[in-house]
């Protein structure tokens, strides 16, 4: 029996084409120079797809490419990068990689955190520029005695709050709904948070139900000695807002690790002495990009051994017996 086809969007993890290869016969649109004449010759035979937020978007027009596609198994937990409306009304199952990266993003948020507000990238520089044989490294903020909200208390903003309970502060969140047996305090408006804490940290989904959510006014709100992380999407944050209020002062500092437009980071904020910036590397290990490139593999092969997606999005949920 000839084996099913899988189209690979981009270069995964050596262990991953491995795997699939073993099971599928792999077709790698990366290595095509012709990248829409590969696709209208091959895309018919076509039934599923790896692919991930680094290799494009998987819009209408892109799906269209494959009248036999089944299933889409995305890199990543987030995935605005595929257009699961357009997948839905295809009967196409859209998978990502949740859970597998929630402690290694977590990890990172503290880390970026604390890098903020103790300055330790900018303390770094200034031993190498020899300036400590000069004077001390000058004062910095501190996480002591501050209050954080969490915008996004989901599957990795839980873990962020448990690790921040090791810190002792206070910890707050805003979605929009208020979950039953949590304890932090809820905040139904996230401008009403903003003006409680001093840390805002957002780790929500992208995509246009969350665009510029963190804006000009919440900026304001948050205030003078507040810090903002972002670790959620680019999109999640108004960039130009964001690069005004850490000029002007309406913030103290901000930890960035997602962009706008990424890879290109604004020479603003390139620039600013009061921002930590991070090249999206917040599950960038090779223990968990490992374990995430495990679950685009066996989400396709649970599909084609006819046992359903493990990690469907709700977006595209699998109805039993479906095949
Ligand atoms: O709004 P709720 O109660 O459904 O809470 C979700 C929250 N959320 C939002 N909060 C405020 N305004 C919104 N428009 C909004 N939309 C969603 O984000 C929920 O608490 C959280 C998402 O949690 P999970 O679905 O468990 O996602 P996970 O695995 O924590 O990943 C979050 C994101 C990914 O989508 C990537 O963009 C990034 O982290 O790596």
């Amino acid at each position: 029996m000839s084996k099913t086809d899988i189209l690979m969007t981009g270069r995964m993890l050596p262990s991953v084409i491995e795997a699939l290869e073993e099971r599928f016969t792999l077709h790698r649109m990366w290595e095509a120079p012709d990248r829409d004449a590969f696709l209208r010759e091959i895309g018919p035979r076509i039934r599923g797809l790896a692919t991930s937020t680094m290799t494009g978007r998987a819009d209408a027009d892109f799906l269209g490419f494959f009248p036999n596609a089944e299933i889409v198994a995305s890199f990543g937990v987030g995935y605005d990068n595929v257009d699961v409306h357009a997948a839905a009304k295809r009967g196409i199952i859209v998978t990502n990689t949740p859970d597998v990266l929630n402690d290694e993003v977590a990890d990172l948020t503290i880390g970026l955190l604390i890098a903020t507000l103790r300055r330790i990238p900018q303390a770094d520089r200034y031993l190498r520029a020899g300036q400590w044989l000069k004077a001390p490294f000058p004062l910095s903020p501190s996480l002591r005695a501050r209050k954080v909200g969490i915008i996004g208390l989901g599957r990795i903003g839980k873990a962020i709050a448990r690790r921040l309970e090791g810190f002792g502060v206070e910890i707050a969140y805003h979605g929009r709904t208020r979950q039953e047996h949590v304890s932090y305090v809820y905040h139904s408006t996230l401008v009403g948070m903003a003006e409680a804490v001093d840390v805002l940290i957002a780790i929500t989904p992208g995509g246009a139900g969350t665009k510029h959510l963190v804006n000009a006014e919440i900026l304001k709100a948050l205030g003078p000695n507040g810090v903002l992380i972002n670790v959620a999407r680019g999109s999640v944050v108004d960039e130009a807002a964001l690069i005004d209020a850490l000029r002007q002062g309406t913030i103290l500092a901000a930890g960035l690790d997602v962009f706008e437009k990424e890879p290109h980071v604004p020479q603003a904020l390139i620039d600013l002495d009061n921002v930590v910036l991070l090249p999206h590397i917040a599950s960038g290990s090779v223990h968990t990009r490992k374990a995430m490139g495990q679950l685009v593999v066996d989400n396709l092969v649970s599909w084609f051994s006819g046992k359903g997606p493990l990690t469907p999005v709700p977006e595209t949920p699998y109805e039993a017996g479906r095949r």
